[in-house]
């Protein structure tokens, strides 16, 4: 067993009938001395209720998968040496926690940092069940409970996990029930094309029908799959557009097929125009969600739930808060992050997410979403995650979806109990280090908001321009006088998307938080910032701290006491860090100064 249940000894060899079975096996291995019993409350639904009677014993009760969940609460508090308190309950916030894999039939793993597929290769569903026992195990263990195994790009074969690889798509939903998961597929919109239908228009009978035809299917091999995840009319996907159809159509035709058996259409909102010509000022790719779905709120059957993106980019290492989750009142809503490292290090830089997820939820109403999904950074490495590290940001994602009031610290805190045998001074380094991860990353890379200096497709390491004269709507605009995009009412008038207070927040570049500064405005290099320095002269601190600031973390992650294997892995990718940290802080640091021909106030080294 590994990641944080590495100390977690009963055996994942047997195939537990139940959440109730499981629940029971798990806790008699855990707590050996304790006399505990379960009690199945359907009132209780997902949540559970744990007491402790006057003869020392405990009681779990909680309802079908509740019981479970309560039973990995105890565990957790056990193997984090934490005293077990005389009763406590929780419920979860949010219907659906899911993680969303990026995963292809062949076998590799879109913007996957931790190896192969864990479900596919060679075209085929092919898998290690006791590896997916581990897997539900630590995905239970925090409370996840949905699980997407493939791609939202829906390649071939994938599709045929509706059709070809049912039999094998069953098996492995069997296998993760007891653990209280249930799978969800990515499905292709135009998938009745390639049953001899001319046409994939969401009105058309032929289509309707193949869809209630194919979901009685799936549903009749897998009656608790969760529902669909579907990918439309984004980057090259097919979707009602073509059509002349909008996305509530497409949504509802879909959702309206799998309604009978109880499922979803997880609908994402990643919709804009990935062909823009650079020269277009008129387009301002921000706005893409908003102009594609705000008008729609309200037409969405009950069992659509609109999926969207954290920020209106793509999960830069700074964007402010979406404006459509903020925006469709009459509509189910999930928020999309993004725990596989794309834009944030690749799982080779150190960054840690539950920090920015608070900022996000400080700014989101209570009850505006129902949901919350994210991107997976799992694989096939023994370590599940690539770099070991990057294993907190899976725990701490499952702990925040079940209550986002969950405080930062104590969640990194926690993981850090489970997954290493660290004394309370250690803990604190590493947590401490794991907690400023992000914003030493923000520092040596892209400059107050700006996003998008990285290198193109691959998204690891510094290009400035990279993505300046492309045609994916990228861009900062940095020439010898100014940089970033004015998207106030006077610019592309994007900030005119959200409510009060926010608008109020960001509209006037002396008053907007810094660290957003250039994402809603357009400054003169010598535009003076709140502290008095000027912009250039904090990008260029900015850059030389994130540099100063990895140095300092790589002797507090050298001195920490990590076990093998994970030390070797953490150490060398350190030492990549470190590299990338430097090249960051240097080629952007000689991009602006080449720009603006503006020395560093403080004489320090940027090349000519
Ligand atoms: C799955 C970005 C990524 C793509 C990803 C896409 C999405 O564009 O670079 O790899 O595709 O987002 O979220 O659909």
């Amino acid at each position: 067993m590994k990641a944080w249940l590495s100390r977690l000894d009963s055996d994942l060899a047997f195939s537990p009938s139940s959440p109730e079975e499981l629940a029971r096996r798990e806790l008699s291995a855990a707590l050996p001395d304790t006399l505990f019993r379960l009690v199945t409350d359907p009132s209780l639904g997902e949540g559970y209720r744990i007491s402790r009677e006057s003869d020392g014993s405990l009681t779990v009760s909680g309802g079908k998968t509740g019981v479970l969940y309560g039973a990995y609460a105890l565990i957790r508090l056990v193997l984090a040496g934490e005293s077990i308190p005389d009763a406590f309950s929780s419920a979860p916030k949010y219907a659906l926690r899911m993680i969303n894999c990026w995963d292809n039939a062949d076998g590799t793993v879109e913007r996957g940092y931790s190896g192969r597929s864990l479900f596919f290769e060679g075209g085929r569903l092919r898998y290690d069940p006791v590896r997916m026992r581990e897997l539900a195990r630590l995905l239970a263990s925090v409370g996840l409970n949905v699980l997407c195994i493939n791609n939202v790009n829906v390649h071939l074969p994938a599709q045929l996990l509706l059709e070809d690889y049912l039999p094998e798509a069953a098996a492995l939903a069997e296998l993760f029930r007891p653990f209280g998961i249930r799978l969800m597929f990515s499905v292709d919109f135009s998938q009745p094309m390639q049953h001899g239908i001319p046409t994939a228009d969401p009105l058309d009978p032929a289509v309707r029908s193949w869809w209630k035809d194919t979901a009685a299917k799936v549903y009749a091999a897998i009656p608790d799959l969760a529902g669909f995840l579907v990918k439309a009319d984004s980057e090259g996907r097919p979707g009602p557009f073509t059509y002349g159809r909008n996305h509530a159509d497409g949504a509802n035709m879909l959702a309206e097929a799998v309604r009978p058996w109880g499922g979803v259409i997880v609908w994402r909102c990643f919709v804009y125009n990935c062909r823009q010509n650079w020269r277009d000022t008129k387009t301002d790719r921000p706005k893409a969600a908003w102009e594609n779905y705000a008008f729609l709120d309200g037409q969405f059957a009950g069992n659509v739930i609109l999926q969207v993106k954290h920020g209106p980019f793509d999960f830069q290492v700074r964007e402010p808060l979406s404006p459509l989750l903020l925006g469709m009142e009459k509509t189910n809503l999930a928020m999309e992050l993004q725990l596989a490292q794309e834009y944030t290090g690749h799982q080779i830089d150190i960054y840690t997410m539950i920090p920015m997820w608070k900022e996000l939820f400080s700014e989101l109403p209570a009850d505006r979403i129902m949901s919350l999904a994210a991107v997976s950074n799992l694989g096939r490495d023994e370590n599940y995650t690539g770099h070991p590290l990057a294993a907190v940001n899976l725990f701490t994602y499952g702990l925040l979806s079940w209550d986002p009031e969950t405080d930062a610290e104590a969640a990194v805190s926690a993981w850090i109990r489970l997954t290493y045998a660290f004394t309370r001074e250690q803990e604190r380094a590493l947590a401490a280090l794991l907690l400023s991860s992000r914003r030493t990353y923000e520092k040596y890379t892209a400059p107050l908001g700006i996003g998008w200096m990285i290198t193109p497709h691959d998204h690891y390491g510094p290009n400035p321009s990279g993505y300046e004269y492309d045609l994916w709507g990228t861009y900062h605009k940095a020439n010898r006088d100014a940089v970033g995009i004015d998207r106030t009412e006077s610019g592309t008038g994007y900030l005119l998307q959200y409510p009060e207070p926010l608008q109020e927040k960001y509209k006037d570049p002396d008053t907007c938080p810094d660290l957003y500064l250039l994402f809603f405005h357009r400054l003169p290099y010598s535009f003076r910032m709140k502290d008095g320095r000027t912009l250039i002269q904090r990008i260029y601190d900015d850059h030389f701290e994130g540099y100063e600031e990895t140095e300092a973390m790589a002797g507090v992650i050298r001195a920490l006491p990590f076990p093998e294997p994970d030390r070797n892995v953490i150490l060398s990718r350190m030492d990549l860090q470190l590299h990338n940290a430097k090249e960051w802080c240097d080629i952007i640091n000689t991009f602006f100064r080449r720009l603006s021909g503006v020395d560093d106030a403080r004489g320090r080294k940027i090349y000519d």
